[in-house]
C-alpha cells in the first residue's frame, strides 16, 4: 500500500512526497483505493453479461453522496492497511479523509435515499446503473451574515474528482426543439438544437467488495467546440457562445426542494438526461438481444420522483421511431419497463409543464403525450387527465406510464391512495405499491460511528453490516452492566468531539453532559424548525422563571438549508440566529440551555451530528412528510426521537416501542379535520399562554432590538394562515419535551431506551427496501444467488 501510494504520488500527480500536499495525498489514497475495485467491477459487468441478467436502471436529478473515501476504503476493507500505510509516511489519514469535498449532487433527502440505494444495490450484487447529471456546482454553499443565509456556488469540480472514469467515447446527441414531419406513416423530429451527452462513471462497490455498479453521470457537451469562422473573424465571444450554452444544462443543480420551478432550463435537465440514459441502456440491450418485445424481462426503470418522467414518451418514441414498433404495443411494453416512485404530496412539488412550453422543446414527445392520453381515455374512460389546463401533469404521466407506483412510507402510500392518485388508484387498484425507505447502514452507522461499530462488533461480530437485523440480538444487553457503560461511553465520546468541532468551528462552548437535541434537515414550515424555536424561547422562560428548578441542560442543534427564493424559510433561519444571540448570552440561563446552528448543513455534517445526538426532532405536521430518513439515522445511533405520527415515523415507533419514542400532536386525519375550524391557530394561542407570551416577545423585537418590526411577517403568519398547525401542536409538543427532560434525568434508563432504538432498526437499512423493490417492483435478481445474506 505504502509503494502503491508513493507511486501514484510519482507518476500519477507528479510530485514527491516532499512537496505534496494534503490534496496530493488524498488523491494518490483514492486512486490506489480506487485501483483495488476495478477487478471487482469489471468481474461484475462480465457476470451480468453472462448471466444475461435483468440490469436496474435507477434515474434521479440527485445522488447526494457526499465524500467517498470513507466508504470506498471500508468497502474493500482497507481501513488498518491504508491507516498504517499513511502513518508510516508520515501522514494523517484523518486530514486527508476530511480534505475531500462532498458531492452535494442532491437536495436532500430525495437525492441521498438514491446514494443509499445505490450501495444497497451492490452490497445485494443487483446488476444497477444509477443514471444522473453530473453537475459542475453541487448544492449552494450556506453561510450566515448578520444571521441571515448567504448563498455561494458549490465548486467540488475545481479539484479533481477522485473517483470517476470520464469515458469520452461513451456520448450520445441530445436533441431539442424544430418540428415534426408525418410522411407515408414515417415520423421524423427535426429538432433545431443539439448538445452532447458525454459520460462519467463511478464504480459502487458493495460491502467486502464483492460486486460493483455504476454511477453513470452525464455531462452536456457542445456538439462542435467553437465556431472558427467566429474566431477568425475576431468575433471571440460568438465563438465560444455556443459552447456555453450546451454547457449551462449540466452546469448547476436547481436548488429548490419540494416546489416546482417550471423553468426551462431545468426541462431540459430532466430530457437531457433521461435521453441519454435510455439511449445508452438500449444499446446495451441491443448488443446481445435483437427482440425489443423482449425488452421488460431484461430492462427495469426506476424513476426517482417525476424528474425523469420523460422517460414514459421517450422510450415510446425511441421504440416507434427508430425502431418501427406499433404504437399500440409500444405504449405497454414501455409502462412494463417503467416504474415510478413518489415521494410527496405537497401540491406545491407536483411538476407540471405548459403544454406550450413542453411542445417547443420537446414537439415528438408532445405528440405522443397527447396518444398517451387519448390511449388512457379510450381504455378508461374518464380518468384524470395528463393535460389539463395547458399544462402536462408529469405525475399523471408518470403513474399512467408506470406499471407500479410507489409511496415511501406506510402512511404516505396509504394517503398517496386517498389524495394525490385516488381517481386513477380506484381505476388501476394493484398499481401502487409500498417500499418503506431505509438506510445504509455502511454509511450511517459503521463507518460514521466508530465507536458504536466497533462495541456492537466486538459483541457480535460484523455480520450485522450487510444483515442489519442481527442488532436484535442487542436487546439482551442491557441487563450488561459492563456492556451498557460502554454503550454510554461511546455516546459521549462522540457528543466530546462534537463540542470540541463546535467550539471550533462556531465558537460555542458545550457542556457534553447535557442533552443534545438536534434538528437537521432543510428549512420548510412543514418539517416546523419554528415550533422548535418557539419551544425553545417558552423553555428560556420558563428556567428564567424558576432559576431554582432542576432543569435537565439542552443544547438545541440546528442544520439545514433554505432554497434561495422561499422567504419565510429565510426569515425563520435569521430568528433562529438572533434567538440564539440573545439566549447564548444570557448569564441567567448559562449552562442550561444553548442553541447552535452550524452554517453548511451537508452529508459530512450529519455525520458527526448524528452520532452525537440525545434526541431527534421529527415534527412535521402529519402527513406531510413523506417518510423522512434522517429520522431513522437517528434511532439506529440510539437517539431517542420526538416526533409526530408523520411518514416512517410509525413505523419506527412500532419498532422501537411507543415507551422508547416521545410521542405528541395532531394526527394526518385531525390534522384535515382542523383545518375545516375557522380561526384554529388564535383559538390554539388563546388557550396557550405559553405560545402567547413567546409571541409576544418576538412579535415585540425581543430578539431584534434594533429592527423590532422583522419577525412581524412571522407572527402574523401563525395568527392568519397557520397552515401547517404550528400553534396547534404547541402544548403537546411542550409537554413532550418535558417528558424527554424527566427521562434524561435518569442516565441509565435513558441508555436502556436507546439501545433499545439501536437494537430495532434493522428492519430500517435499505438492504430491506432494496430487497422490496427487487421482488415487487423490479423481478431482478443477484446473477450470483449466493449473495443473498439473509437466506
Ligand atoms: C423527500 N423529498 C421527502 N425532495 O420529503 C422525504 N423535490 O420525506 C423522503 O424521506 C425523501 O424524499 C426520500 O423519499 C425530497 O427530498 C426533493 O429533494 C426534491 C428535489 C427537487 C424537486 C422536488
Amino acid at each position: 500500500m505504502k509503494d502503491d501510494i508513493l507511486n501514484r504520488l510519482q507518476f500519477s500527480l507528479g510530485k514527491d512526497a516532499d512537496h505534496a500536499s494534503v490534496y496530493d495525498w488524498r488523491m494518490a489514497v483514492s486512486l490506489t483505493v480506487r485501483d483495488q475495485m476495478v477487478d471487482t467491477w469489471f468481474n461484475s459487468t462480465k457476470e451480468a453479461y453472462a448471466a444475461s441478467s435483468k440490469r436496474v436502471y435507477y434515474l434521479s436529478m440527485e445522488f447526494l453522496i457526499g465524500r467517498l473515501i470513507e466508504d470506498m476504503i471500508s468497502n474493500l476493507q482497507l481501513e488498518d492497511t491504508v491507516r498504517g500505510a499513511l502513518t508510516d509516511l508520515g501522514q494523517d489519514f484523518d486530514e486527508i479523509v476530511h480534505d475531500e469535498p462532498d458531492a452535494a449532487l442532491g437536495n436532500g433527502g430525495l437525492g441521498r435515499l438514491a446514494a443509499c440505494f445505490m450501495d444497497s444495490l451492490a452490497t445485494l450484487g443487483i446488476p444497477a446503473f444509477g443514471y444522473g447529471i453530473r453537475y459542475e456546482h453541487g448544492l449552494f454553499e450556506q453561510s450566515f451574515a448578520q444571521g441571515q443565509q448567504v448563498e455561494r456556488p458549490e465548486t467540488w469540480l475545481n479539484q479533481r474528482h477522485a473517483w470517476e472514469f470520464e469515458r469520452p467515447e461513451v456520448q450520445f446527441p441530445i436533441c431539442f426543439g424544430g418540428h415534426v414531419d408525418h410522411h407515408d406513416g414515417k415520423t421524423t423530429w427535426h429538432p433545431s438544437e443539439k448538445v452532447l451527452a458525454t459520460a462519467y462513471d463511478t464504480p459502487v462497490i458493495g460491502w467486502k467488495n464483492e460486486w460493483g455498479n455504476t454511477l453513470r453521470l452525464w455531462s452536456a457537451e457542445p456538439v462542435s467546440q467553437f465556431d472558427l469562422d467566429s474566431f477568425n473573424r475576431g468575433d471571440y465571444l460568438a465563438a465560444g457562445r455556443s459552447e456555453a450554452l450546451a454547457r449551462t444544462i449540466s452546469r448547476v443543480l436547481y436548488p429548490d426542494d419540494t416546489t416546482d420551478s417550471g423553468k426551462e432550463l431545468r426541462l431540459k435537465q430532466e430530457y437531457f438526461f433521461t435521453a441519454a440514459s435510455i439511449q445508452d441502456l438500449m444499446r446495451r440491450y441491443l448488443q446481445d438481444h435483437d427482440d425489443l418485445r423482449q425488452l421488460p424481462e431484461h430492462v427495469a426503470i426506476q424513476l426517482n420522483d417525476t424528474h425523469p418522467a420523460i422517460a414514459g414518451p421517450e422510450l415510446v418514441r425511441v421504440l416507434v421511431d427508430e425502431h418501427g414498433i406499433d404504437m399500440a404495443e409500444a405504449i405497454p411494453l414501455a409502462r412494463a419497463c417503467l416504474a415510478y416512485t413518489n415521494h410527496t404530496l405537497l401540491p406545491e412539488a407536483l411538476e407540471k409543464w405548459g403544454e406550450w412550453l413542453l411542445g417547443r422543446i420537446l414537439p415528438r414527445h408532445l405528440e405522443i403525450i397527447r396518444i398517451i392520453e387519448e390511449t388512457q381515455q379510450r381504455e378508461h374512460p374518464g380518468s384524470p387527465r395528463i393535460l389539463e389546463h395547458g399544462d402536462v401533469r408529469m405525475g399523471e404521466l408518470a403513474f399512467i406510464m408506470a406499471h407500479k407506483v410507489n409511496g415511501v412510507s406506510a402512511l404516505h402510500t396509504e394517503l398517496v391512495k386517498e389524495t394525490v392518485f385516488a381517481d386513477l388508484h380506484r381505476i388501476h387498484p394493484t398499481r401502487i405499491i409500498n417500499q418503506t425507505n431505509g438506510i445504509t447502514p455502511r454509511r450511517w452507522l459503521y463507518n460514521c460511528n466508530p465507536g458504536l461499530r466497533d462495541l456492537i462488533t466486538d459483541a457480535m461480530g460484523d455480520g450485522w453490516v450487510a444483515d442489519l437485523e442481527q442488532l436484535t440480538a442487542l436487546k439482551a444487553k442491557r441487563d450488561d452492566a459492563a456492556f451498557m457503560q460502554a454503550f454510554q461511553a461511546s455516546k459521549r465520546d462522540n457528543k466530546a468531539a462534537l463540542s470540541n468541532w463546535i467550539g471550533q468551528t462556531c465558537g460555542i462552548a458545550l457542556d457534553p453532559d447535557a442533552m443534545f437535541d438536534v434538528q437537521i434537515k432543510r428549512i420548510h414550515e412543514y418539517k416546523r424548525q419554528l415550533m422548535n424555536l418557539l419551544e425553545t424561547v417558552a423553555l428560556w422562560n420558563d428556567m428564567r422563571d424558576n432559576p431554582d428548578h432542576d432543569w435537565t441542560p439542552r443544547v438545541k442543534i440546528f442544520g439545514g438549508k433554505a432554497a434561495p427564493g422561499y422567504y419565510m424559510a429565510k426569515d425563520i433561519i435569521r430568528l433562529i440566529n438572533d434567538v440564539a444571540e440573545v439566549i447564548n448570552n444570557d448569564p441567567a440561563t448559562k449552562g442550561r440551555l444553548k442553541i447552535v446552528y452550524p452554517p453548511n448543513y451537508n452529508v459530512t455534517m450529519a455525520e458527526r451530528l448524528i452520532p452525537a445526538s440525545d434526541l431527534s426532532e421529527q415534527i412535521s405536521t402529519a402527513g406531510k412528510e413523506a417518510s423522512g430518513t434522517g429520522n431513522m439515522k437517528f434511532a439506529l445511533n440510539g437517539a431517542l426521537t420526538i416526533g409526530t405520527l408523520d411518514g416512517a415515523n410509525v413505523e419506527i415507533r412500532e419498532h422501537v416501542g411507543s415507551e422508547n419514542f416521545f410521542l405528541f400532536g395532531l394526527t394526518a386525519a385531525e390534522v384535515m379535520e382542523r383545518r375545516q375550524h375557522h380561526g384554529y391557530a388564535r383559538a390554539a394561542i388563546e388557550a396557550s399562554p405559553r405560545l402567547q407570551r413567546v409571541l409576544g416577545q418576538i412579535a415585540e423585537g425581543r430578539f431584534a432590538p434594533h429592527d423590532t418590526g422583522r419577525y412581524h411577517g412571522v407572527v402574523g403568519m401563525l395568527y392568519d394562515h397557520d397552515y401547517f398547525l404550528v400553534t396547534c401542536d404547541f402544548d403537546s409538543y411542550f409537554d413532550a419535551q418535558r417528558r424527554a427532560d424527566n427521562a434524561y434525568q435518569n442516565a441509565d434508563n435513558w441508555a436502556a431506551m436507546a439501545l433499545m432504538n439501536t437494537a430495532s432498526m434493522g428492519w430500517f437499512s435499505s438492504d430491506r427496501t432494496i430487497k422490496g423493490y427487487a421482488r415487487d417492483i423490479w423481478n431482478a435478481h443477484p446473477p450470483r444467488a449466493a449473495m443473498d445474506r439473509s437466506a
